[in-house]
């Protein structure tokens, strides 16, 4: 299919003389496509088809070594006042960047084919989907785009002649010299990767990295970087948030939007298989919401992805059975081991593995010093192969969200599960989010961080203005606003013991959740929130130690208060342009501690 569109024409045309490729390639989406790329890949060495009995039409990926995870300390936000990009944000002049970048990108495709991908993020036609165009020289970045979204013809028909579309331009930063043989999985150093987002002129640099979000630039890139900045312009909202429906044994649903910070079981959650009869939880998303306003003044959420890119190690028939039922076949996996049967495997998957290739393609047995599968190995899964997926994930309308779910990483303090008293209070819980770091970007160390809104790596500007947005949608809201619980799944004991089961007993905190969104039951006043007051939370069938439930639910205040001094050092780096009402929420929490 060719395109008559003058912009985008113009722009490849700009991209080819720039980076130099051998040739030029429009991606079509198709099947045929894909499984051209992945065969290529297979004859270059850079995949490996896994056993077709076991795993069909499935591939895995090793990447290189250095090349594992996003990198926050190598992506930015260019825009012309560092104050737009606010202290959470890698800050670089447009100007200087794209003069570095640009030198970097010159003949960077040598010896290899330059793709040009039309892509949406969000069912094509919906109102609230957007339209990107990635330009890469990686076949791996085709392929995982084809799941993660919707690609090709059907893009270029709905963004006919002069559609807007966001410019996503992707090199992995390892041009061929004539003869040089290719390496399985080419990037650029380290201090050459650049992630690079221009919101003042919606546009995406990325170079140097093959890995996830660093080159699936619909993701986290498109789809909330340069969309959050989007959706505060426009007046609707972009999350790092799962979405799901809860249908109750009467029938009634509700729609939960929850946010938590990478590799924090959002993609359990989504998938969740209640323990409590009669319940049942459909997956609509599990990294990103985009929510707009409906003509009933609700708050309408679509998935603007079409797969899920998630963790694998922890992923298993116990912890996630329908994440490994979508995992059957047309999957693609990176730095998973590979077992002796042509199989995938990682830590933490059901049964043992007593020898493999671990993710560096060395030996591995369970005598082994190292990890099989990188903690922070990914499976690319279509989202229609999810058992429970919604019938309705793909409605262009969106689903209307009753809830927000904010939490994260704790092992101490924060309880189970809050309810905010209102709109505000809630803005001031997810804008105080903490939690302790993961695989997801390794570069950031193991420690306790304040995680607002789990967007701390997302936000495409000043985090304090996000703030002041997030009040705009609840005052346009009104009494129509989700309501706002906060999470902790992760307490542990003083002996490290989990003190809360998780998983599929997540659905008892649900309940709780829509018995308080319809009003069915009051709950305790404490001064962080409302919590469930004795017998409120469903345990019926549940094997759990009173002790330990008292524990879940108890308010440290004493924990609280010195968390406040923290939490006053942390607004203080946002100088003025905190939202009073935040700073009112924190007063008054002050108050309520005493
Ligand atoms: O690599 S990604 O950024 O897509 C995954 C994540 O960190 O959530
Ligand atoms: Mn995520």
């Amino acid at each position: 299919m060719t395109t008559n569109h003058k912009q985008l024409l113009a722009w490849v045309a700009e991209v080819e003389a720039l980076c130099r490729p051998d040739q030029v390639e429009w991606c079509d989406g198709s099947q045929a496509e894909y499984d051209r790329l992945t065969q290529l890949m297979v004859d270059t060495d850079m995949a490996t088809r896994l056993n077709e009995k076991k795993r069909p039409n499935s591939f895995l990926f090793r990447s290189d070594a250095s090349d594992v995870a996003r990198v926050e300390a190598r992506t930015y936000i260019a825009c012309e006042n560092r104050e737009d990009a606010g202290p959470t944000n890698n800050w670089i002049d447009p100007v200087e960047l794209k003069k570095t970048m640009t030198e970097l990108y010159t003949g960077c495709m040598k010896g290899r084919t330059m793709y040009v991908i039309p892509f949406s993020m969000g069912p094509i036609g919906s109102p609230i989907s957007k339209i990107g165009i990635e330009i890469t020289d990686s076949p791996y970045v085709v392929v995982n785009m084809h799941i993660m979204t919707r690609v090709g013809d059907k893009v270029i028909q709905a963004l006919g002649d002069d559609g807007e579309f966001i410019p996503c331009l992707h090199s992995i930063g390892a041009p061929l010299a004539d003869g040089e043989e290719d390496v399985p999985w080419p990037c650029a150093p380290l201090e050459q990767k650049y992630i690079a987002h221009f919101p003042e002129e919606n546009l995406i640099w990325s170079y140097g990295s093959g890995y996830g979000g660093n080159a699936l630039l619909g993701k986290k890139c498109l789809a909330l970087r340069i969309a959050s900045n989007m959706a505060r312009q426009e007046g609707w909202m972009a999350e790092h948030m799962l979405i799901l429906r809860l249908t109750d044994p009467a029938g009634k649903r509700f729609h939960i939007a929850a946010a938590f910070p990478s590799a924090c079981g959002k993609t359990n959650l989504a998938m969740l298989q209640p323990t409590i009869p009669g319940w049942k939880v459909e997956c609509i998303g599990d990294d990103i919401a985009w929510m707009k306003i409906g003509e009933d003044g609700r708050l309408y959420a679509i998935n603007p992805e079409a797969g899920f890119f998630g963790v694998a190690p922890g992923t298993s028939m116990e912890s996630n059975p329908m994440a490994m039922r979508s995992l059957e076949e047309n999957c693609i996996f990176t730095n998973c081991a590979l077992t002796d049967d042509g199989d995938v495997w990682w830590e933490g998957m059901d049964g043992p593995c007593e020898h493999a290739i671990d993710w560096k393609g060395n030996e591995w047995t369970p005598e082994s010093k190292d990890k099989a599968a990188h903690p922070n190995a990914r499976f690319t899964a279509p989202a229609s192969q999810c058992p429970v997926i919604c019938p309705d994930w793909e409605d262009p309308a969106g689903v209307p969200i009753d809830a927000f779910v904010f939490g994260g990483r704790r092992t101490q303090t924060v309880p189970l599960v809050a309810q905010a008293f209102d709109f505000d209070h809630g803005v001031y819980m997810g804008a105080m989010a903490a939690s302790e770091t993961t695989a997801a970007a390794l570069d950031v160390g193991q420690r306790l961080r304040r995680d607002p809104f789990a967007m701390l790596p997302f936000c495409g500007y000043n985090m304090a203005d996000y703030w002041s947005h997030w009040y705009a949608m609840g005052d346009k809201l009104g009494d129509k606003a989700p309501k706002i619980f906060y999470v902790n799944w992760f307490r542990t004991s003083r002996d490290g013991r989990w003190l809360w089961p998780g998983f599929g007993e997540n659905s008892r905190v649900l309940k709780w959740m829509c018995e308080r969104i319809e009003g069915k039951i009051g709950a305790r006043q404490t001064p962080i929130g409302n919590l469930p007051a004795d017998g409120d939370l469903d345990l019926e069938g549940l094997e759990i130690d009173a002790e330990d439930i008292a524990e879940l639910l108890h308010v440290d205040c004493k924990a609280f208060k010195s968390d406040l001094e923290d939490a006053e050092a942390y607004l203080a780096k946002f100088g003025d342009r905190v939202p009073a009402r935040l700073r009112a929420q924190l007063e008054a929490q002050k108050k309520r501690l005493g």
